[in-house]
């Protein structure tokens, strides 16, 4: 992983050279808020993937954990796009963070200057090419998706992120490939880093948003799919309700529409891709890629 350029606090600097001080506030406590997002190549050149909402969710995160950001939106946006630019980059993955820098340490992060980086770098499946096409196999986490009232999550923040890599950490020496979490009160929430869909008599299901991010994925599958004629509902379920589900699948920035064939060692539906999430997928695909007009508003040529 390796770039030329990142934009530290409004600046190009060299990757190498793309450094914090060791007492970073962030560094010690996780007070730093994110993003993920991708550009995609395009017949008419690199689209940032639905930027404005995530420059919209990083500033709500921000506000959430009380560091004002020191740039209006639109310069954030145009500096995503330069720093996009300044790469050579026709696609890639894109990591706007918002940190408590250095000043001193101490829970307290007041005193501590808010910071603002861009890094971007070129990645590819996050759970691997096989993935996107076979499927995945996944289990229940025994770590419960942080208590609603322990933390925010409508806030991409990254000390969240502890509770995702336990999970992750936990299903990857268990053998598979992801966790799926459940709240503290059974119910299924989503993946260490996506949100979670299934299919069940040709209607298409999500949980709420109040105990999961709301992912912009998850939003865009959602207009996706009752675009394409399918019912969208919301619904608050058990696990068991996923091991008995024609398909089931992952989405997220990273992760784009991964379909899950395995859950507990439950297989799902016929233990490979189903046929809904294959061509919920290729509309996304087409989508991102800028092959389909309907959904222009959602790329932003840089
Ligand atoms: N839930 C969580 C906990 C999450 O981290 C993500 C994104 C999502 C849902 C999906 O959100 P969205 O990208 O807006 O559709 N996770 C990001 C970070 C992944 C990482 O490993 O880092 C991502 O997909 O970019």
């Amino acid at each position: 992983m390796k770039a030329d350029k990142v934009w530290m606090d409004g600046k190009m600097v060299d990757w190498d050279k793309a450094q914090v001080h060791i007492c970073t506030h962030a560094l010690h406590y996780g007070s730093g808020v994110f993003e993920g997002i991708r550009a995609y190549e395009t017949e008419k050149g690199t689209a940032v993937f639905r930027l404005k909402e995530h420059i919209e969710r990083l500033y709500n995160s921000a506000k959430i954990l009380k560091m004002g950001i020191p740039y209006p939106k639109e310069e954030f946006k145009q500096a995503v796009k330069n720093t996009i630019k300044e790469n050579n980059l026709k696609s890639c993955y894109i990591r706007p963070l918002v940190y408590r820098g250095f000043e001193q340490l101490g829970v307290n992060p007041f005193k501590c200057p808010v910071n603002c980086a861009i890094a971007v770098w070129e990645w590819g499946a996050y759970l691997g090419e096989e993935a996107v096409k076979k499927g995945i196999r996944t289990k229940v986490s025994s770590y419960a998706r942080s208590y609603i009232n322990s933390t925010s999550q409508k806030a991409k923040i990254c000390a969240n992120y502890i509770n995702s890599i336990f999970a992750k950490m936990e299903a990857i020496e268990a053998g598979v490939d992801e966790a799926i979490l459940l709240d503290t009160n059974g119910y299924v929430t989503e993946g260490s880093a996506e949100n979670i869909f299934w299919v069940r008599d040709g209607a298409i299901y999500t949980t709420p948003t109040a105990t999961v991010l709301e992912g912009i994925t998850r939003d865009s599958i959602i207009k996706i799919a009752q675009d394409m004629g399918y019912q969208v509902q919301e619904k608050y379920i058990c696990r068991d309700e996923l091991y008995i589900s024609d398909e089931v699948f992952f989405t997220g920035t990273a992760a784009e529409v991964t379909p899950i064939r395995e859950i507990d060692n439950y297989q799902i539906g016929e233990g490979k891709r189903g046929p809904i999430t294959e061509k919920i997928q290729e509309k996304y695909f087409a989508i991102v890629k800028g092959k389909d007009a309907k959904y222009s508003d959602w790329l932003d040529y840089i």
